[in-house]
């Protein structure tokens, strides 16, 4: 089988424009002589319309945008490769699976949901998670997200979801954020929503990087094998650096240093080599197992806990070369779930039979036109040969006079694919039943798995759900909206509730309002839902849902940044060896100084500040280092020191000092929380302490020290 990485088979070259040591010309390729004044009648005179070259520019600048995506508007991609670890023929015929080592190019696109495409990157927001595979049998779509249940069940409540998301019609506020009253006004009348409230109240939602989020494609769907047999699937992207978050008080301090941090962090680690990696894993559901759990494997607001079906691993993604042109690629990729391959299909999931109805109907406004996919990016590395024609923007001569099928003149062609010969066919699913508006009575509990995601959480990350949803509610102007979201919370976790109705100073009501009686009147019910009701998950807990727990979140810090604090004076040897070990791990040590340009050292060298206190701020890094030397007597005196020490602190980061500079910390507005027992807090007076950078090191793989709350917070 062809590896099509390799073979650099999707070559997009004929597509690129490079001007170095070319002439400026018009679209037209004549070249332009001034491109700096327009064409006037005397120098200070009238401005012609004969001037073409100026209408021209002008034009084209004035048609510069497109309608941005309704959801997932802000994203970052990048170009990368797919390679099989376990081929799984027994499961599925698709081409791109079957062998070990093959590769497929791919193009991931990561993204908020809710926001526009200027908004921050660090909104408490699930994220998208989308792969484009250009594999030899055509074009594979997985269109996931970074959580792997969703707010409803059906396709028809999603444009009511997303305008209550968005922004207040009214107003236009607030910009990607689900802190207000229409978000939560629907929320708590839709308590299917709430596994999903459990995940966006949770860190999930405010992940510490791109390259540290789990990927989940959330419907059952389908593999069928050459025989036919079709088992149910799961999908899942494990990442490789582990699943981490940042603290929801860091997420909305960066949204304001720096609102593009995730765009940042992922074309950083791409251009410096540290190539993001996920594992991609499944979970086989065997046909016959379709009614064996307590859940129903088409409703997307469940997940098939990790206890019950183990993930396999089948293959590991890999993003190496970042995009040449963000519009071209990132902005006019095209996803679809309904861009699958022979071998892979669809369940009767009825969000995502309504996902592929949606997604073809939006890149029609979007992009303006059915012929979409002749955009370089979109485009197949399997030949396409059918008999569909014209449409704004054609770019495919089709020569020949035949564009219909049946033909004769032209010889039939092109002819249709056998199965044998990998023609795609639909699963022989059996379907035979009445038409009807309703919801399965197996959609019906609305809490289990909200129960089993809240039981699997560690105290910390259950504190953070509560803060989280004091927050949300917080901004919430209408009491009884309030009031009924503790209703149903306290349907999730009693203690759940009381902790948030603290917050919000009210009291979790004891008579709950039921769909019959929560707000609307009866008419306007939602017809089909049923009376929800509860299902205990047979699994209690699972750590898979814990991000803190998880398996498989990792000790590595590699490509995580360090700020090291200088100023004159600073000890070159205690940088020099911290930069030189974080080089070991892969990480990075950024000199910050009260000033940039140079920082002079006590051996009479000279030291390049990376940022100043202005343009840094410990939001934007993972740990602090402080070395000794004389520097330390002007940093005391440093108020921006003190606030990049005490966020550091108050975000939970490691950070270390030796020598004088720790007088920095033991005088620090937060000295005396520090707890005895406190692993982040590194201060040694030995500065020739030569185990201090590698306990450092090891101190950050435990990535953050959320102890440490307890002490600032009760
Ligand atoms: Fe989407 N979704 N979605 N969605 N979705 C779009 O398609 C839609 C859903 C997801 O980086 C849109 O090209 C409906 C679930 C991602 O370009 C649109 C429903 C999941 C992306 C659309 C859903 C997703 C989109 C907007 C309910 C997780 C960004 C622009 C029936 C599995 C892809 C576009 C990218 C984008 C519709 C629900 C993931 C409007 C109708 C569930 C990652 O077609």
């Amino acid at each position: 089988m062809k590896n099509l990485q390799d073979e650099k088979q999707r070559d997009l070259s004929i597509n690129k424009s490079d001007g170095t040591n070319k002439f400026l010309t018009t679209d037209q390729g004549v070249r332009i002589n001034d491109d700096n004044n327009s064409l006037k009648v005397g120098e200070r005179g009238p401005s012609l319309l004969e001037d073409f070259i100026l209408r021209e520019k002008i034009t084209h600048f004035d048609h510069e945008r497109i309608p941005e995506r309704i959801v997932h508007a802000r994203g970052s991609g990048a170009h990368g490769f797919f390679e099989v670890s376990n081929p799984i023929p027994e499961l599925t015929k698709a081409g791109f699976l079957q062998e070990a080592g093959l590769r497929t190019p791919v193009f991931a696109r990561f993204s908020t949901v809710a926001g526009s495409r200027g908004s921050t990157d660090l909104a408490r927001d699930a994220r998208g998670f989308a792969v484009k595979f250009y594999t030899q049998d055509g074009i594979y779509d997985l269109v996931a997200n970074n959580i792997p249940v969703f707010f409803i069940q059906d396709a028809s409540k999603f444009p009511d979801l997303v305008h209550a998301v968005k922004p207040e019609p009214h107003n236009e506020m607030p910009q990607a954020a689900s802190a207000h009253d229409t978000f939560w006004d629907f929320i708590s009348l839709m308590p299917e929503s709430m596994h999903m409230i459990m995940w966006v109240m949770s860190d999930r939602a405010i992940p510490r990087s791109y390259r540290m989020m789990e990927g989940f494609g959330v419907h059952t769907f389908r593999l069928i094998n050459e025989a036919g047999t079709s088992s149910f699937v799961k999908f899942h992207w494990k990442p490789k650096l582990g699943t981490h978050a940042v603290a929801w008080d860091e997420a909305q301090k960066i949204s304001g240093k720096n609102p593009d941090f995730h765009r940042e962090d992922l074309w950083e680690a791409i251009e410096k080599g540290n190539f993001p990696e996920w594992e991609l894993g499944i979970q086989i559901i065997p046909a016959e197992d379709e009614h064996k759990y307590e859940f129903d494997l088409l409703d997307p607001t469940k997940i098939v806990p990790e206890e019950l079906v183990p993930v396999t691993v089948v293959g590991r993604m890999v993003l190496n070369k970042n995009p040449d042109n963000f519009f071209a690629e990132t902005e006019q990729i095209a996803f679809h779930p309904g861009h699958v391959v022979p071998g892979i299909d669809f369940s009767n999931d009825p969000l995502l039979q309504g996902r592929l109805f949606s997604y073809t109907d939006t890149q029609l406004s979007r992009l303006g036109s059915p012929n979409f996919h002749e955009i370089p990016i979109n485009r197949s590395i399997a030949p396409v040969y059918n008999n569909q024609r014209d449409g704004h923007m054609r770019q495919e001569i089709n020569v020949g006079r035949v564009s219909y099928h049946p033909n004769s003149l032209g010889g039939g062609c092109p002819y249709q694919a056998k199965i044998s010969e990998g023609g795609f066919s639909s699963f022989n699913e059996r379907v035979d039943s009445h038409k009807v508006r309703e919801r399965s009575e197996s959609f019906a509990d609305h809490f289990g798995q909200a129960k089993l995601f809240f039981n699997s959480q560690t105290p910390t990350e259950k504190s953070h759900i509560v803060k989280a949803l004091r927050f949300e509610l917080g901004k919430v102007e209408t009491t009884a909206i309030r009031i009924r979201m503790l209703g149903l919370l306290s349907q999730v976790d009693t203690q759940l509730a009381e902790k948030v109705a603290i917050g919000l100073g009210a009291t979790v009501p004891t008579v709950l309002e039921t769909p019959l009686n929560r707000g609307v009147s009866p008419e306007n019910e939602i017809k089909g839902q049923q009376e929800p009701r509860i299902v205990e998950s047979s699994v209690v807990s699972s750590d898979a849902l814990s991000m803190l727990k998880n398996p498989t979140n990792s000790a590595t810090i590699a490509s995580r940044k360090v700020a090291i604090i200088c100023a004159h004076g600073v000890s070159e040897a205690a940088v020099m060896n911290m930069k030189n070990a974080l080089v070991k791990e892969d990480a990075v040590g950024l000199i910050i100084a009260p000033h940039l340009g140079s920082v002079l050292t006590d051996t009479e060298g000279a030291i390049a500040a990376d940022f100043s206190f202005l343009t840094a701020s410990s939001v934007l890094f993972d740990a602090v280092y402080i070395p000794h030397g004389l520097g330390f007597s002007t940093l005391m005196k440093n108020d921006d020191v003190m606030e990049f020490l005490s966020d550091a602190y108050k975000h939970c980061k490691v950070i270390g000092a030796d020598g004088k500079a720790t007088e920095l910390i033991l005088t620090a507005p937060f000295a005396s929380k520090i707890s005895k027992d406190d692993g982040g807090i590194l201060l040694t007076n030995d500065v020739a302490n030569e185990t201090f950078a590698k306990d450092f090191i090891a101190a950050m793989g435990d990535h953050r020290f959320w102890e440490r709350e307890i002490n600032l917070y009760n």
